[in-house]
């Protein structure tokens, strides 16, 4: 049976993903690391235990390692990329000295680590179309930078100290459950609030901006998979491509429509997502992630876009 701590536990990923976690692995060991400025509520903070684990602070993290005898830890803690540029020393501070504390807080008490990596970790000069896994990661964020380094620094510690890490680059996410905060891909989640609630959505970026976003259930389980996967078998660690669809704001609008006919969008741009967005792949080549892990998602735009609205709707009482 594994012991996991997730730090980071009550933002977007955190919050489902802890939960899913204590589905497979049991409620009593899976630990909610939070910081006090985000304490857990609710479900989360009941079905089982909860300690202020702030990723800055070393001792913390080794405190509730040893007294949770925690084999595995999710590390999702991070500024999304937009509030990465505003606060990039914060940015820094959380993704790659919070990294660093993890790693040796890993190496010392025998852990695997899970941290996730980012569309972001890729740049301008990097190939946009059908990005393949191993190409040039040059990124122009902050966010990317700490990306990348977070990913060569994991594959340092798992060459040179045998810590079991292992990450996949996560596309943007869309849930119903945890809203997003400060990322360039959340208008693909803001315009389903927008739609069930019947108001016009004005969207950040230009019509033609090709991301990669994929459902949150696929996500998890893409976070679970990795951690679960035969090692012998991977080539690759940190960090997987992995995929389930791109569009860009005509085609989820067009989508949306199929269900909300009467929805509207207009464009108010924000050039610092635009430019961001405009530096990102349009679309990842995730076959490594396929043939080493049997990486596969399950959803596409339309039965998504299903979901999210019906799940949108009862969240808001909305017929
Ligand atoms: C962001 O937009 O910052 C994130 C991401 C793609 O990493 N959702």
């Amino acid at each position: 049976m594994k012991n996991i701590l997730v730090i980071g536990a009550t933002g977007q990923i955190g919050s489902e993903l802890t939960m899913k976690l204590r589905g497979i692995y049991g409620d009593g060991n899976v630990v909610c690391g939070y910081i006090p400025s985000a304490a857990p509520k609710g479900a989360l903070l009941e079905s089982g235990p909860a300690e202020v684990v702030d990723i800055t602070n070393p001792g913390q993290i080794a405190e509730v390692v040893k007294k949770h005898n925690v084999d595995s830890i999710y590390n999702l803690a991070a500024l999304l990329s937009a509030v990465a540029e505003a606060k990039p020393q914060l940015a820094w501070a959380i993704g790659v000295g919070g990294l660093y504390n993890t790693l040796e807080v890993a190496r010392e008490n025998g852990c695997g680590v899970f941290t996730p990596s980012s569309i972001g970790s890729f740049g301008s000069t990097t190939p946009h179309v059908k990005t393949p896994q191993d190409t040039i990661q040059r990124p122009d964020t902050i966010y990317g930078v700490t990306k990348v380094t977070g990913e060569l620094l994991s594959d340092y510690y798992a060459k040179r100290f045998g810590v079991d890490t292992r990450s996949v680059r996560f596309p943007g996410l869309i849930s119903y459950t945890t809203p997003p905060g400060g990322g360039t891909t959340d208008y693909a989640v803001d315009i389903y609030y927008s739609a069930v609630k019947g108001e016009k959505f004005k969207c950040p970026l230009k019509p033609g901006t090709y991301m990669d976003m994929m459902y949150m259930p696929d996500a998890l389980r893409a976070a679970v998979e990795i951690m679960e996967a035969d090692p012998s078998r991977l080539v690759h660690r940190n960090s997987f491509n992995i995929a389930s669809m791109s569009f860009d704001p005509e085609i989820i609008c067009n989508k949306i429509k199929e269900y909300v006919p009467g929805f509207e969008m207009e464009y108010e741009l924000d050039p610092l997502r635009q430019h961001i967005a405009d530096s990102w792949p349009d679309s990842l080549d995730d076959s490594c992630a396929r043939e080493e892990w049997d990486w596969k998602p399950e959803y596409d735009l339309d039965t998504m876009t299903q979901d999210m609205l019906v799940n949108l709707r009862k969240k808001f009482n909305i017929e």
